[in-house]
C-alpha cells in the first residue's frame, strides 16, 4: 500500500483524504522525531504539560459540530453518536489536565529514622499506538492525552479507514501547544503497525482492536525488546434480562446497545440472556423497533442507523449470520445487508435479532461486530452468569431486574472489566477504568485513575537525610 485513501461508508465514491503510507524508513524518521523532542518534553512541570491537555479539551469542544460531522462521515456514525465521541475525548481531556495536578505517587513511612519513602512516575520514552476506526477521535484521545502528560513523545497509527479523524485530532493537539515533533502520525496498515510496534525506539505500545491481531502486536512487540504493551481487544458482551424487569426499560437498552453505532463498538450488546417466561415478550418488543429503525445517510439527524465500515465487512457479518442459522437460529424480521436510496454502494445492514440461539452456537461465542443481536434463554439468574462467562472475552455486561438483590448477585458473579445494572453494555464514562478481563486485554485499563500506568513506568526513591549509614532491614530497632 502506498497511498491510505479514505472513503466514506455510506457512498464510498466520496473520496474524504488521501495521505502517502508510511515505509520502513519512515516510521524510523517518525520515531527519531518524538524521541528528540520528547528530550525536552519530559523536562516540562507536568501542571504545565496539563495545561496544554486543557488547551486541547477547549478546541475540541469549540469545534464539536464539525468534528462530530467529520467522524460521522468518515465512521458512519449517526451525528449525535459522532457528538457523543467528540465529547468522549473532551471529557478526557479535562480529566487528564485535573491529574496533573493531582498526586501521581505515594509516600510511605520508612522503617529508618530520618529516611523518607516515595514514588513518582517517569515517562517511557516514545508510545507507538495504533488505533481503530470505530472510535476515531475518542480512542486517540484516551491514549495521546495520558500519555502526553506523562511526558512521552507520541507515533500513532490511526486506522487506515478513519486517516483523516486522526489527523484532525493531532492537529488539535499541535493547536494547543504541544511541541513540534513531539506527536507524529503514520499512514498504512498492518505493515506500518507492525514496524511502529517492534521499532526498538518505542518505549510502550498501546493497541486497540481485534483479538488476533493484538496477539500479533504483542508477540512480536516483545520480540525486539522488552516493553509496556497495552491491549484492548474484542468482546462480546451480554445482558442479561431477568424476569422481573422493566421490559421496555431492557429493550431501550437492547436498541441502543446492540444496534447503536451498527453494532460496531467493542462494547456492542452481541447477546440478550433472557430469563424463559419473559423471553417471548421481549423478542416480539426487540424485533418490532428494531424494524422501526432507520437505515441511511449518517449526518441526515432522522436517521438512526448508518452503515457498516466496508462492504468487506458487511459481507463477514452476513457470513456469521448465515452460519447461525445454519446452525438452527431463526431471524425475528428483517436482517441482513440491504441497500439505502441516496447511499450509492454502502453496506448497510439491517439490525437483526436472532432467536434459538444456544450458547455453544459460534455465533454466541465470536465477535461479529456488527448489528446481529442474539437472543439465548435461561432458566436463573445462575445460569444467566455463567452463560455471561462462558465465552473468551470479559469487556462488559449488563443485567436488569428491579431486585436489587439479583442485581448486585449476578455483579458479582460476573466476569467483565465494566458491569451495568439496568443500563446497556455501551457507553462507559472517562473517570472510570475502561478495559476487560480474559482474553479482552491484558490486564490493562485506558481512563480513570490508573489509565496513565501503561505510558509511564514507576520510579521508587529512598531519601536518607540521617547522615550516616543506614541499613534496611538490619538497622531497624
Ligand atoms: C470501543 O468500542 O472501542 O463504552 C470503545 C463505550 C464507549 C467506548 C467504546 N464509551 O461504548
Amino acid at each position: 500500500m502506498t497511498t491510505v485513501t479514505s472513503y466514506n461508508p455510506a457512498r464510498p465514491a466520496e473520496v474524504l483524504g488521501e495521505f502517502p503510507a508510511a515505509d520502513a524508513a519512515a516510521v524510523d524518521r517518525a520515531v527519531a522525531a518524538a524521541a528528540e523532542a520528547q528530550r525536552s518534553w519530559a523536562k516540562v512541570p507536568v501542571p504545565l504539560r496539563a495545561d496544554i491537555v486543557a488547551e486541547a479539551g477547549r478546541l475540541l469542544a469549540e469545534r464539536k459540530d464539525e468534528l462530530a460531522t467529520l467522524v460521522s462521515r468518515e465512521a458512519g456514525k449517526v451525528l449525535v453518536e459522532g457528538g457523543g465521541e467528540v465529547q468522549e475525548a473532551i471529557d478526557m481531556a479535562a480529566f487528564v489536565a485535573g491529574q496533573g495536578r493531582s498526586a501521581m505517587g505515594q509516600v510511605v513511612p520508612s522503617e529508618l529514622r530520618d529516611k523518607m519513602a516515595y514514588t513518582t512516575r517517569i515517562p517511557v520514552g516514545v508510545v507507538g499506538m495504533i488505533t481503530p476506526w470505530n472510535f476515531p477521535m475518542a480512542i486517540p484521545s484516551w491514549k495521546c492525552f495520558p500519555a502526553l502528560l506523562a511526558g512521552n513523545g507520541i507515533v500513532i497509527k490511526p486506522s487506515e479507514l478513519a486517516p483523516v479523524c486522526g489527523e484532525a485530532f493531532v492537529d488539535v493537539l499541535a493547536e494547543s501547544g504541544v511541541p513540534d515533533g513531539l506527536i507524529q502520525v503514520v499512514h498504512g496498515a498492518g505493515d506500518v503497525g507492525a514496524a511502529l510496534t517492534t521499532h526498538p525506539g518505542i518505549g510502550a505500545v498501546s493497541f486497540t482492536g481485534s483479538v488476533p491481531t493484538g496477539r500479533k502486536v504483542a508477540a512480536a512487540a516483545m520480540e525486539t525488546g522488552p516493553r509496556v504493551v497495552s491491549l484492548e481487544l474484542g468482546g462480546k458482551n451480554a445482558m442479561i434480562v431477568l424476569d422481573d424487569a422493566d421490559l421496555e426499560l431492557a429493550t431501550d437498552g437492547a436498541l441502543f446497545g446492540a444496534f447503536g453505532t451498527s453494532g460496531q463498538r467493542c462494547t456492542s450488546t452481541s447477546r440478550v440472556l433472557v430469563q424463559r417466561g419473559v423471553a417471548a415478550e421481549l423478542v416480539e418488543r426487540v424485533a418490532t423497533r428494531a424494524a422501526e429503525l432507520t437505515l441511511g445517510d449518517p449526518t441526515d439527524p432522522t436517521v438512526d442507523v448508518g452503515p457498516i465500515i466496508t462492504r468487506q465487512s458487511a459481507e463477514r457479518i452476513a457470513g456469521m449470520l448465515d452460519h447461525a442459522v445454519g446452525e438452527g437460529a431463526s431471524v425475528a424480521g428483517d436482517s441482513g445487508i440491504c441497500e439505502v436510496e441516496g447511499c450509492d454502494g454502502g453496506a448497510f445492514f439491517h439490525p437483526t435479532v436472532l432467536t434459538g440461539v444456544r450458547p455453544e452456537h459460534r455465533l454466541a461465542r465470536e465477535e461479529a461486530f456488527g448489528p446481529l443481536l442474539s437472543v439465548i434463554e435461561v432458566d436463573s439468574d445462575d445460569e444467566a452468569v455463567d452463560v455471561v462467562n462462558q465465552v473468551e472475552y470479559g469487556l462488559s455486561a449488563a443485567v436488569y431486574t428491579q431486585d436489587v438483590n439479583r442485581a448486585l448477585r449476578a455483579v458479582d458473579g460476573i466476569d467483565t472489566g465494566i458491569c451495568y445494572v439496568n443500563a446497556p453494555t455501551i457507553g462507559a464514562e472517562i473517570p472510570l477504568p475502561f478495559g476487560g478481563t480474559k482474553h479482552t486485554g491484558n490486564g490493562f485499563r485506558e481512563a480513570g485513575a490508573r489509565g496513565i500506568e501503561q505510558f509511564s513506568q514507576v520510579k521508587s526513591v529512598y531519601i536518607d537525610y540521617s547522615g550516616r549509614l543506614q541499613r534496611a532491614q538490619i538497622d531497624t530497632e
